[in-house]
């Protein structure tokens, strides 16, 4: 029972934490408070990432009264919940994002101004919380951001990697990996519960055995233990009194020494259990759409599921309610297949540890958990090699193979004598050693199955799952277009935008109903309106322009168009295609007269991202667009009418530079190949014109903001296949103008080109995989397009208002609103002001 404080107590409490009572001196006292005690420095001794600690803890302790407030209140209302189960959270930084969403960013700045500091000097002294390999941890992100906003009842679960994605540096033009030490101070967003500490099993055996009724049971005996320990981040929504949590899990040793071991006069062994346990969360896989297989991830895989899941039966437990309850009380989102390991455990602990029947248990099962798809690349696609699998969770193979038995004996019964049906949809495939398909595995123990975008999700209906789909039905396939939060991505990233668009619009109710933007589509035509929006744009470029000047030691024009690709490279994503297109155009340049070069249009090519450390063929692509930029940039023939810079490391807290700062933006997946993409989105909202094609949400963009708006060219993705027949077996003859780009890279323009020849080969005909030769002629007519529209500055500027005015359908509000209603079936909970408590 929670007792209730004195009246005096509570109004003392609103003083400290309730954030409409912040006041300039009590934020000073905190800050001071921090620096004093908790950081052990001298008033003298303060430098600007001591500032940044200080705010972030006096931060930290308003978001975790919110936090306490908000959880406390809902253990006692108990709603539903959702849980998000993410092996990736890009949090990027949080310091700008918390005090924004928080309401007191221009009250702490003026507090920590008055003890001379600048707030941008302050931010800029966090390091990124870099959990996440691209979109797809990114994107968990945002939709934290959003339940927080929208006051959705709603936890992350994931893990606390010592090392996140590696930090990139460019060494003689190559990627070079280095680790992300993010934990080398501590990490104020963080809150330890070491008390919260779960035994996670792995190995051993499985006892059977009789029950009382003479029914035939099963018993995990493990082999091995480790401990999970929590971490809980706090996620304040923007403008509520709400804040979420997500909860990251440590791997721990359980027990730190061996004392035989160490008897027997072996001390190193006597720790070796030790740092065996610590290295299950120690670094996340640099791999973006693509498997590994290695053992150590199941293991994470496992470690992280089945210490979720015991929170939440922990949780739920405490309700005394029934088991048939559970999913109304519980929605479990699997983001990828990763977390598809919860829908074993859950079977599990119902069937062996709470004695249910199996067919209650997988009744149960299947109601709680919902899938979201995110790839269709047959190298993302887990599966797990039976025997590795057998060896760590044992007992998990023989429910997996029961799931699969049963399952199969109903497609069995309606779809009779069809064994290749059977064969195709097994969650077993018959390789050497067998495979588990987690993918297959996912479909069948969720009751909704989505993609992150219109296009995709038709694909995936029609492609990895359409017997499913025939086997289900089709309601149980749906589309959740992916979004991205507009806090962040404008109101934080693009802060005199914003602080524009509320003017503009009277109020920033924008802020949390991003329709509204559409009231900017009267002010396209206004004059004044198109020189303050064209005065930010510039102010932006600027600023990357001294990014790129400090980085990169190039000097670029902010009067030059600034065409931007950021993304990992990978080969889907066609960076290849871009360079290519670049040489294209150098060759070009230095072809014409003087008089013919004054039409050119001055542009800045501009790649970021990084590639997974064995991706080879990914690597050799920053290789060439490094060696291009090298001979580029130095040629006088050229000056400022080209430039191409690689900025290394790109990171979330780069693209909120470089995202307000383009004019065009690429996002030139072949066909079918992007799910969705999201930083689409961001450069969309911010006024940045996209270069792309008909792939994952670049479609679903061109119906907001209309065709006029956006440069779109090559195959669409129910032509790919035929292209890709066509070059294989009927001699279609490579593009000329690729022609003329690869003899120039053999010739030897960029470096030695043999270093580029298992690049080059990859274009070959007939092994063009990406299509990158079908789609180049349309490729550079749609660049030709990009110089001749923006040339025209007038008509530019409205399509950059157009932009932003249309693109409320992509606020992350939205995709989680649909989540919500059509799978989780979860309610908004509000949290009270503390007073109105009875
Ligand atoms: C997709 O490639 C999508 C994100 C988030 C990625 C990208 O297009 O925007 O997911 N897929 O939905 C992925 O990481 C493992 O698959």
């Amino acid at each position: 029972e929670r007792s209730k404080w004195p009246k005096e107590t509570i109004d003392l409490w609103n003083r400290l934490y309730k954030k409409d009572a912040a006041d300039i001196e009590t934020i000073q006292k905190s800050i001071v408070h921090h620096v004093t005690t908790t950081l052990a420095r001298a008033a003298y001794n303060m430098d600007n990432f001591t500032a940044y600690q200080a705010v972030a803890l006096s931060a930290r302790d308003r978001l975790i009264a919110q936090w306490n407030e908000t959880q406390g209140q809902l253990s006692k209302a108990d709603p539903k919940r959702v849980y998000y189960l993410s092996l990736e959270f890009l949090l990027g930084r949080s310091m700008d994002n918390a005090l924004l969403n928080l309401g007191l960013k221009d009250v702490y700045a003026k507090g920590i101004g008055q003890l001379g500091f600048r707030m941008e000097d302050v931010v800029e002294s966090e390091s990124d919380a870099a959990l996440g390999n691209g979109n797809l941890g990114r994107l968990a992100a945002c939709y934290m951001d959003s339940l927080a906003t929208l006051e959705y009842p709603a936890w992350g679960y994931g893990l606390r990697y010592n090392y996140g994605i590696f930090q990139q540096r460019i060494i003689e033009g190559y990627q070079a990996e280095f680790p992300d030490y993010w934990l080398n101070f501590d990490n104020p967003w963080e809150l330890p519960r070491l008390d919260i500490s779960i035994p996670i099993y792995f190995a051993g055996h499985v006892h059977s055995f009789q029950d009382e009724y003479g029914v035939t049971r099963h018993k995990w005996v493990p082999g091995q233990s480790v401990q999970a320990i929590a971490y809980d981040v706090p996620i304040p929504g923007y403008d509520t009194e709400n804040c979420n949590n997500i909860r990251l899990w440590r791997s721990k040793p359980t027990r730190v020494f061996d004392l035989t071991s160490f008897n027997e006069g072996n001390y190193e062994k006597s720790v070796e259990d030790a740092t065996q346990a610590e290295k299950i969360t120690s670094v996340l896989y640099p791999n973006d759409n693509t498997m590994a297989g290695k053992e150590l991830r199941l293991k994470q895989q496992y470690f992280w599921t089945a210490a979720s899941l015991h929170d939440i039966v922990r949780r739920f437990k405490k309700s005394q309610r029934d088991w048939s309850d559970f999913p109304e009380q519980v929605a479990i989102q699997l983001n990828d297949t990763h977390p598809t390991l919860a829908i074993v455990e859950l079977q599990r602990i119902l069937v062996d540890e709470e004695q249910l029947n199996w067919d209650d248990a997988w009744e149960i099962v299947t109601r709680t958990f919902a899938f979201t798809n995110h790839t269709v690349l047959p190298e993302a696609m887990e599966k797990w090699s039976v025997p590795m699998f057998e060896y760590l969770l044992p007992r998990h193979l023989q429910i997996v193979f029961d799931i699969n038995l049963f399952f199969l004996q109903k497609v069995e019964k309606r779809f009779p004598n069809d064994r290749e049906l059977l064969k195709r949809m097994s969650i077993i495939e018959e390789a050497q050693p067998q495979q588990i398909r987690m993918a297959h595995l996912a479909v069948v123990g969720s009751h909704k199955v989505n993609g992150v975008a219109a296009l995709h999700s038709n694909l995936i209906r029609d492609t990895i799952f359409k017997d499913f789909v025939e086997y289900y039905g089709s309601d149980k396939f749906v589309n959740v277009t992916n979004g991205i939060t507009s806090r962040r991505w404008l109101n934080q990233a693009n802060h005199k935008l914003s602080e524009l668009i509320t003017e503009t619009l009277g109020s920033d109710a924008w802020i949390k109903d991003l329709d509204l933007l559409k009231g900017l589509n009267k002010k396209v035509d206004d004059k004044v309106f198109q020189k303050k929006w064209m005065a930010i744009k510039r102010a932006n470029k600027v600023r990357l322009a001294e990014l790129i000047k400090e980085r990169c030691g190039i000097e670029v024009s902010p009067d030059a168009l600034f065409d931007v690709q950021v993304k990992r490279i990978h080969e889907y994503k066609r960076q290849f295609m871009n360079i290519l297109a670049v040489i294209h155009r150098y060759r070009t340049i230095k072809s014409l007269t003087p008089a013919q070069k004054a039409n050119v249009q001055p542009r800045v090519v501009i790649f970021g991202g990084k590639a997974a450390p064995g991706y080879y063929v990914a690597k050799l692509v920053i290789k060439l667009i490094n060696s291009v930029a090298n001979v580029v940039n130095q040629d006088p023939a050229v000056g400022d009418l080209l430039k191409v810079v690689f900025i290394p490391d790109y990171n979330v807290s780069l693209a909120e530079v470089i995202v307000p700062a383009s004019d065009i933006s690429q996002h030139i997946s072949t066909a079918g190949t992007e799910a969705s993409g999201t930083s689409n989105m961001k450069f969309v909202l911010n006024g940045g014109l996209i270069l792309g094609t008909m792939d994952g949400a670049n479609i679903e963009i061109l119906e907001e903001i209309g065709e006029d708006n956006i440069f779109i060219f090559g195959c669409l993705a129910h032509e790919v296949e035929d292209l890709r027949y066509a070059q294989r077996y009927r001699g279609v003859p490579m593009d000329p103008a690729l022609q003329g780009v690869l003899a120039a890279i053999e010739k030897g323009t960029f470096e030695d080109p043999k270093i580029f020849q298992p690049l080059i080969s990859t274009l070959t005909i007939g092994k063009d995989y990406y299509l990158i030769s079908a789609d180049f002629a349309s490729y550079l007519r749609a660049n030709q397009a990009v110089d001749a529209a923006y040339k025209d500055q007038d008509e530019w500027v409205k399509k950059s208002i157009r932009c932003t005015a249309n693109m409320g359908k992509f606020s992350s509000d939205r995709s989680v609103k649909e989540y919500a209603d059509n799978i989780w079936h979860i309610k908004p909970f509000k949290v009270v002001d503390n007073q109105q408590i009875d």
